[in-house]
């Protein structure tokens, strides 16, 4: 096999993941590590830090800003909001510690250099009650310089171009990780004190909509695979909310995001007989009280509302884009009535100026979307433009819920939530943030960097208590590094028998590997060809196959580096899988009709399952258990 060296690196805190939630992570822990003198932060992300995670292609808004300082809202105020969008299952402490926490952040962001859009009086230009505009075609890059500095003042670390693969273990204690470099044959052992996950969601999980010419194209980016939850899983870490996937509605194909023209643009969806199925299934939201009568009306139910008119085949579904941009220009219009010759011009200003709106809210973030408006001669001022469901992506950090189960803060977690540090999973010195810790949604990505600043200062505090290096024996790293390099041996050993290398019997290539991955839970977990609905014998039947490719991800082949990361981008995206299908057999209801329906216990019970639904993968026997833990709110 072709000879890799092995590289060790030993650190105080050990962050892996290079997004928004580690650059937070990078910038805190860096400040109290220098307090502390000489602690060591290492980060490690499999990319390059200015263009890695979700942020990679930039965004247009800062999702969460709370505004406390002006008295726009309280951090009470946002718990109120996530309770509801998440149809009340949601950890409020860990949600109230995001917000009390996340306007100093975005002071950073815009201290570091991001434009934020101000409107004459100096103020922020709000998207929606939460939302601030930006120019964020480099957010990332502005979030990450900060982040790289504050590593090299305090004598931090970070490697770009390193995967982690999987947790190294002190007997109940993270011990750290291994990796390898996507870039040259080196395996990575990191020894740490504390380990911080922030390796973002899971996409292509599910067969995606963007097949054949457009594979790879999805809302969420391809590079976040499951790691996260792999890592914790395989911690040994309890586990919350794994039923809980996220189906954004986009403009279809480019997968552009809608909440501009929703909130900003205050634009309709309707059918494709131009029927508003927010106002006509209005009945509908009655099922689901409290939350479908509350405000405002939770994704899944606003996702679900556009379902019942796909599924009655009165699709395609529209974003009435141009109505929407007219109306506005229309009432500048209405200002000048008594001069028209003014009007025309403020009217036609007024819409040039909508339009560049319209297209830089898909050029900062989404631009392959502006791409397909352009090649499919859609001018927004004129025409409605299509949109849909998109397949199922897991990321916490969003409308969805996934992740890690965490400690609450002191100060507000109720007793059942509180286990000595903020942010730690149920496993000693494991440390979550952003899509990596679940059940405290909405964060986004002015959250997720906040969160990874909370979660730091609590890893290094339990590194000041706990200051000890783990200890790793031989066996363990040499058994680490033997599963990590096996399907480049693998591949080398038996590529020379067939004369197709990628078709073997011995071996099984990565994509052939996800296609089967992406079949199952299409067909079987209720993805986009089912109308994303399952039942239990379906979820039991996908377990079954589920199982057979479990056997097979010990005959996943690589003929090279790159083939090294996606067999281990898959083997993390099954176990993302499996935690789904299982949690989603347990929870027997439907809390979120537009995320999922399952067709044989339809409709809430919040008798039985108003709780959360967790699970934890026992490292010893291999066994998954399952536990529902009681929603205790803050009292607000
Ligand atoms: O509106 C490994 N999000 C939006 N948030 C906003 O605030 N405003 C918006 O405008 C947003 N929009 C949006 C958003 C997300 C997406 C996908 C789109 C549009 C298309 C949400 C935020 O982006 C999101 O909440 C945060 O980014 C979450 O932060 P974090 O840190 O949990 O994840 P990350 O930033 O994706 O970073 C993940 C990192 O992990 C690395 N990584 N490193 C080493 N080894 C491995 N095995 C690894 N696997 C992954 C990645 O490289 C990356 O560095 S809107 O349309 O919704
Ligand atoms: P999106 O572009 O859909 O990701 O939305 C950006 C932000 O706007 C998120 O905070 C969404 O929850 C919010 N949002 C989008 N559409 C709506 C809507 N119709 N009503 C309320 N909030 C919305």
């Amino acid at each position: 096999m072709a000879k890799f060296e092995t590289v060790e690196v030993t650190t105080d805190l050990l962050i892996v993941g290079g997004g928004m939630a580690a650059c937070g992570a990078a910038v805190e822990a860096a400040y109290w590590a220098k307090k502390q003198g000489g602690m060591k932060v290492t980060l490690v992300d499999k990319a390059a830090m200015d263009r890695s995670g979700a942020v990679a292609m930039g965004l247009s808004a800062l999702n969460q800003y709370v505004g406390i300082a002006a008295g726009d809202n309280t951090a009470e105020d946002y718990v109120r909001y996530v309770r509801q969008d998440l149809m009340g299952i949601t950890r409020e402490d860990l949600v109230f510690n995001i917000a009390r926490h996340v306007d100093s952040t975005v002071h950073l962001f815009e201290k570091w250099g991001l434009p934020i859009w101000k409107d004459d009086a100096g103020k922020y230009v709000h998207e929606g009650r939460w939302q601030v505009m930006i120019n964020g075609e480099s957010y990332k890059v502005v979030v990450a310089e900060a982040a790289k500095n504050a590593l090299r003042e305090a004598g931090g670390e970070y490697y770009e171009r390193v995967f982690i693969v999987e947790p190294l273990m002190d007997g109940d204690r993270v011990a750290g990780a291994v990796g390898f470099s996507t870039r040259d044959n080196k395996f990575y052992i990191f020894r740490a004190k504390a380990t911080l996950v922030a390796m973002g969601g899971a996409v292509h999980v599910f067969r995606p909509r963007s097949v054949g010419e457009g594979f790879g194209r999805s809302w969420y980016p391809p590079f976040n695979s499951g790691s996260s939850a792999y890592f914790t899983i395989k911690a040994g870490a309890e586990m919350t909310c794994q039923e809980v996937r996220f189906i954004p509605v986009r403009f279809k194909d480019g997968y552009g995001p809608v909440g501009a023209w929703f909130l900003l643009f205050k634009a309709a969806a309707t059918n494709a007989f131009g029927e508003n199925y927010m106002q006509t299934h209005q009945d509908e939201l009655k099922k689901y009280a409290p939350y479908g009568a509350g405000k405002p009306i939770p994704a899944c139910l606003r996702n679900h509302l556009g379902m019942m008119d796909l599924f009655a085949g009165k699709g395609p579904l529209y974003m009435q884009t141009a109505e929407a941009i007219n109306k506005i220009a229309e009432g500048v219009k209405a200002q000048h009535k008594d001069d028209p010759k003014e009007a025309d011009k403020a009217f036609k200003k007024k819409m040039k100026h909508l339009e560049e709106e319209a297209w830089e809210d898909f050029l900062d973030m989404t631009i392959s979307q502006a791409i397909l408006w352009a090649a499919t001669n859609t001018e927004p001022e004129k025409v409605p433009s299509e949109i849909a469901p998109c397949e199922p992506y897991f990321i916490g950090s969003h409308s969805g819920a996934s992740g890690a189960w965490v400690s609450g803060p002191e100060d507000c977690a109720p007793k059942d939530y509180f286990w000595g540090y903020t942010n730690m999973c149920t496993v000693k010195g494991l440390f979550a943030a952003g899509d990596a810790s679940g059940a405290s949604s909405h964060k986004f990505s002015s959250g997720s960097h906040a969160e990874g600043r909370i979660a730091a200062k609590s890893a290094i505090k339990f590194i000041t208590e706990n200051n000890t290096l783990p200890k790793v024996d031989a066996k363990q790293l040499e058994a680490a590094r033997e599963r990590v390099l096996r399907p480049v041996e693998l591949y080398e050993a038996n590529k020379d028998d067939t004369t197709d290398p990628t078709i073997n019997p011995k071996y099984l290539m990565p994509r052939q590997f996800m296609d089967r991955l992406q079949k199952i839970m299409d067909e079987y977990a209720g993805g986009v060809s089912m109308q994303f609905t399952t039942n239990e014998k379906l979820l039991k039947r996908g377990l079954e196959l589920l199982a057979f490719l479990k056997e097979d991800s010990e005959k996943i082949g690589a003929s090279n580096l790159h083939d090294l990361m996606r067999a281990w981008e898959n083997i993390h995206r099954m176990w993302q899988a499996e935690a789904h299908v299982r949690t989603l057999l347990f929870r027997e209801e439907t809390r979120w009709p537009g995320y999922y329906y399952r067709s044989d216990k339809q409709g809430l019970d919040d008798k039985d399952w108003k709780v959360f639904a967790n699970c934890k993968w026992d490292r010893t026997s291999g066994e998954w258990g399952f536990m529902k833990r009681p929603i205790v709110g803050i009292g607000v």
